[in-house]
């Protein structure tokens, strides 16, 4: 059985299953965020990119708020913690992994974490957060794993305004700068979002506004993923990150950035009610319990002056 999403006029098929998913999936759905919770498990330290927006002290910031950081969990011990937050938050239906660095360029402890957990809880739903330069390389497998939920962060839609964004692009091995690497990043994230939605996968968009650099170009954006069949869009307000090349940009104008989601709205669905969460973040969106399932009860960075207290995180740049 299948539906169809009739709300982009590229009509995409969804099956029912991933449909009945996507009603109990906090960010898919207004609706289940008040009652569905979700956990993230930050098993992905590195990163393949470097973002302007970004400081790799941090999370990664096309999913979460600059300024939290969050310990870093091998497979055996996201699926011990998985399981021991099942028992203690009601109506826990996502496990998401957003980092706290690129969950493609980690892949081998993604995909690990992904397959412990199946063992125990064939019926928990995963969801992947990344900025799809290893989609080409890593969707088939995606899908394979039975993963339906998947995000990717597109800027823009071509390589100038890239250049703008993406300082370097580490990619088989070799760094590309400027406009080079955007270009890569660009087709391969084109190519995972149109590969993932035609294998029913629903993919959501993340789309940083950053004022003077891509935000007049946003709605060529939507227009651009709706073509390829993603599902929703993201429009995230830019919050400078302490240490970012952006780290003196003004934070994106909450009129400006509704405006932007209202005219984008005519376009493809729109998700409004994202919190901007930690790589480790647990419990309801409005809700976040994740310091209660720190290891070893530590208080974890959650400030955004860059005190001292940050992790280092590994990255691959
Ligand atoms: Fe996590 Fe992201 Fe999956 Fe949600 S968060 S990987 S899609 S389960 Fe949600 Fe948090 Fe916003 Fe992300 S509110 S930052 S959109
Ligand atoms: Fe930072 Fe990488 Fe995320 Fe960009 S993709 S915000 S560089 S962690």
């Amino acid at each position: 059985m299948t539906f169809n999403c009739a709300n982009n006029s590229h009509a995409m098929q969804v099956d029912a299953g991933t449909l009945e998913m996507t009603g109990r999936h906090p960010c898919y759905s207004f609706q289940a965020h008040r009652h569905y919770a979700r956990m993230h498990l930050p098993v992905a330290p590195r990163c393949n990119i470097s973002c302007n927006y970004c400081n790799r002290k941090y999370d990664c910031v096309n999913e979460s708020r600059p300024g939290v950081t969050s310990e870093v969990l091998t497979p055996e011990a996201a699926r011990d913690k998985y399981l021991l937050v099942r028992d203690k938050v009601a109506n826990l239906s996502v496990v998401g992994i957003a980092g706290p660095g690129d969950a493609l360029a980690n892949w081998g402890s993604v995909s690990r974490t992904i397959k412990l957990i199946k063992e125990v809880d064939p019926e928990v739903i995963f969801c992947l957060s990344t900025n799809g330069l290893m989609l080409p390389e890593y969707a088939r497998e995606i899908v394979q794993l039975g993963v339906r939920h998947v995000t990717v962060t597109v800027n823009c839609v071509e390589p100038a305004t890239g250049s703008l964004i993406y300082r370097r692009v580490n990619y088989r091995s070799r760094v590309y700068r400027g406009a080079a690497g955007a270009e890569i990043l660009l087709q391969n994230q084109q190519k995972g979002i149109g590969f993932l939605a035609r294998q029913g996968v629903l993919v959501k968009v993340n789309i940083v506004m950053v004022k003077g650099i891509n935000d007049e170009r946003i709605p060529e954006v939507v227009r651009l993923v709706k073509g390829l069949g993603a599902f929703i869009t993201n429009i995230m307000p830019l919050v400078p990150a302490p240490g970012s090349v952006f780290q003196n940009f003004a934070p994106t104008d909450v009129a400006e950035l509704n405006r932007m989601r209202e005219i984008c709205g005519h376009e493809m669905r729109q998700m409004r009610h994202c919190k901007q969460c930690r790589a480790d973040a647990i419990g309801l969106l409005d809700e976040d319990r994740s310091q209660e399932f720190n290891a070893a009860g530590k208080k974890p960075a959650a400030d955004s002056g860059g005190s001292g207290r940050e992790r280092k995180v590994a990255t691959a740049l």
